[in-house]
């Protein structure tokens, strides 16, 4: 995975706290004005990884199941209204085993982005959902930024939805987007300023493109 760990790691560690880094790091290939930590959670093989790849490579990991050991991240800077943002994608292992691993870093992320199963039935989903909910409201930051994602189902939790595709790509920009708007939003936002609305955002972006 990434080889690139050490300097946001190294900087947040110091700094103690779940802040944003806002600096224009000046590190090459990677100018960036604000940083923000996003977690991918979800079961055992929901696609986050191949969501991750995707978004970070533009290529699908088809074939073999790539267990995720503990945890890894990328980055991936996205231009946001002229800023630079950059997202530092953590994947998690949704196993059981690797749970109290990942407790710890939920407390720097800014934002979660939940993986759902394909075509589960609608209270398998409800018990999966409210599980992964309840880790990220007892271990996360109050204020964290969360969006699902998933196949064929419907939610009414009033949390940011869509259905991606890390085979074919569909939507796997726009939520990551989705994600980066919402954070620089709440990070730069004046006090008079409406809220970013960022379920509105992703519809718009959808008829844009003629997707689902
Ligand atoms: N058809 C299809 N298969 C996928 C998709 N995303 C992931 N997979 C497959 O699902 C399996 C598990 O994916 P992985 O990313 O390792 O899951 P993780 O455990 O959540 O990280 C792999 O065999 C992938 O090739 C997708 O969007 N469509
Ligand atoms: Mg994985």
């Amino acid at each position: 995975m990434s080889t690139r760990k050490t300097s946001l790691t190294d900087k947040q560690t110091k700094n103690g706290t779940s802040k944003y880094v806002l600096e224009r790091c000046a590190s090459i290939n990677e100018y960036y004005d604000i940083a923000f930590k996003v977690m991918l959670l979800g079961d055992s093989a929901v696609g986050k990884t191949c969501v991750l790849v995707r978004f970070k490579d533009g290529a699908f990991l088809g074939g073999n199941f790539i267990a995720t050991v503990g945890i890894d991240f990328r980055n991936k800077v996205v231009e946001v209204d002229n800023l630079k943002v950059k997202l530092q994608i953590w994947d998690t292992a949704g196993q059981e085993r690797f749970r109290s691993v990942t407790h710890a870093y939920y407390r720097d992320a800014q934002g979660n982005i939940s993986l759902l199963p394909q075509f589960v039935l609608k209270s398998l989903f409800l018990r999966i959902l409210t599980a992964w909910l309840t880790e990220i409201h007892e271990y996360a930051q109050k204020d964290v930024v969360i969006m699902l994602l998933g196949n064929k189902v419907s939610v009414g939790y009033g949390i940011p939805f869509m259905e991606t595709s890390a085979k074919t790509g569909v939507n796997v920009e726009l939520a990551f987007l989705a994600i980066a708007k919402e954070l620089k939003h709440r990070a730069t936002q004046q006090p008079n300023e409406p809220r970013f609305q960022i379920q509105d955002y992703i519809e718009a972006q959808k008829h844009k493109s003629g997707c689902c």
